[in-house]
């Protein structure tokens, strides 16, 4: 308890999932939770469960990480004391539609892109400017296994998650001088919202994915996400790949009694 106390951590896309389970841990922590995502409802309700729940400072906007204005006019008007972040955990991100690549709409690829890759791009410019001024900081981006290995169907999702390690990669070399960490998580099956966002809202559908298999949760990946972030200032994790027992590969898994 109290490992982060007056700790600034900037979580994206914390209105489910993996980013919610990443405020709940950074919360135990004692850090003041920074969050943003657009359904601001949902937000908000994480929002005063972090305060119910643990009584930290929390301060949550809506904002679209794909809008490049948005983000740098949001990031730029922060109120003073939330303007030092400390930890960023760059982590809205989506997958839609698992068909062939020549099959697929392009729109899918338009909104993968803008979200995963550019989106995060977005928030990393502005948080990562100030991180620089003031010779400190830590970035944790969700990666994905995606971005180890390509399956089919998702050829698209893979590229957007293959960039966002080269990201990680390029950073830690050009934040080197500035005494920047940078740390990737890259989980396997985590069964969160993202499949029911990739199959357009049938939850059906979404739910077979972990059926006859225990996908990881959300809170499991926040736990090594907060581990990256926990560790003394001189000791970077690079990388952390965290998949569920019975995965081995992307599409290699172990199930049981699935008829
Ligand atoms: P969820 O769908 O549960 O959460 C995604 C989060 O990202 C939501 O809070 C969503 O909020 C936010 N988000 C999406 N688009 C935007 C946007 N344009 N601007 C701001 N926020 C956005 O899925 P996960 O928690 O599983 O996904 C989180 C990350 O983990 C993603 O980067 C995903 O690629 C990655 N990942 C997921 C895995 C899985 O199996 N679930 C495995 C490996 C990696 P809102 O809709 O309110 O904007
Ligand atoms: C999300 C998980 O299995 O679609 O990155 O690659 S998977």
């Amino acid at each position: 308890m109290g490992l982060l106390k007056n700790k600034i951590v900037f979580i994206t896309g914390a209105s489910s999932g993996i980013g919610k389970g990443c405020a709940f841990a950074f919360a135990r922590e004692e850090a003041d939770i920074l969050i943003c995502a657009r359904r601001n409802e949902k937000l908000s309700a994480v929002k005063d469960e972090l305060i119910e729940k643990f009584g930290v400072k929390v301060h949550a906007f809506e904002l679209d990480v794909r809008d490049r204005d948005a983000v740098s006019a949001a990031l730029n008007s922060l109120p003073e004391e939330w303007k030092k972040i400390d930890i960023l955990v760059n982590n809205a991100g989506l997958a839609k539609g698992l068909g062939k690549i020549y099959e697929d709409d392009p729109e899918n690829w338009d909104v993968m892109f803008d979200t995963n890759v550019k989106g995060l791009l977005n928030i990393t410019k502005e948080v990562v400017k100030g991180m620089s001024d003031r010779k400190q900081g830590h970035v944790i981006n969700i990666g994905s296994t995606a971005g180890h290995e390509a399956y089919a169907g998702g050829t698209a999702y893979c590229a957007t998650k293959h960039a966002v390690r080269a990201i990680t990669n390029g950073l830690r070399l050009d934040a080197l001088d500035s005494n920047i960490r940078v740390s990737t998580v890259d989980p396997g099956m985590v069964e969160t919202e993202f499949s029911v966002v990739r199959y357009g809202g049938d939850r059906e559908r979404a739910k077979g994915v972990y059926k006859g298999l225990d996908p990881l949760t959300g809170n499991d990946v926040a736990e090594a996400v907060l581990f990256c972030a926990t560790r003394p200032p001189h000791v970077n994790i690079n990388e952390i790949i965290i998949v569920p027992s019975a995965q081995a590969q992307a599409t290699v898994v172990r199930r049981e009694n699935a008829d």
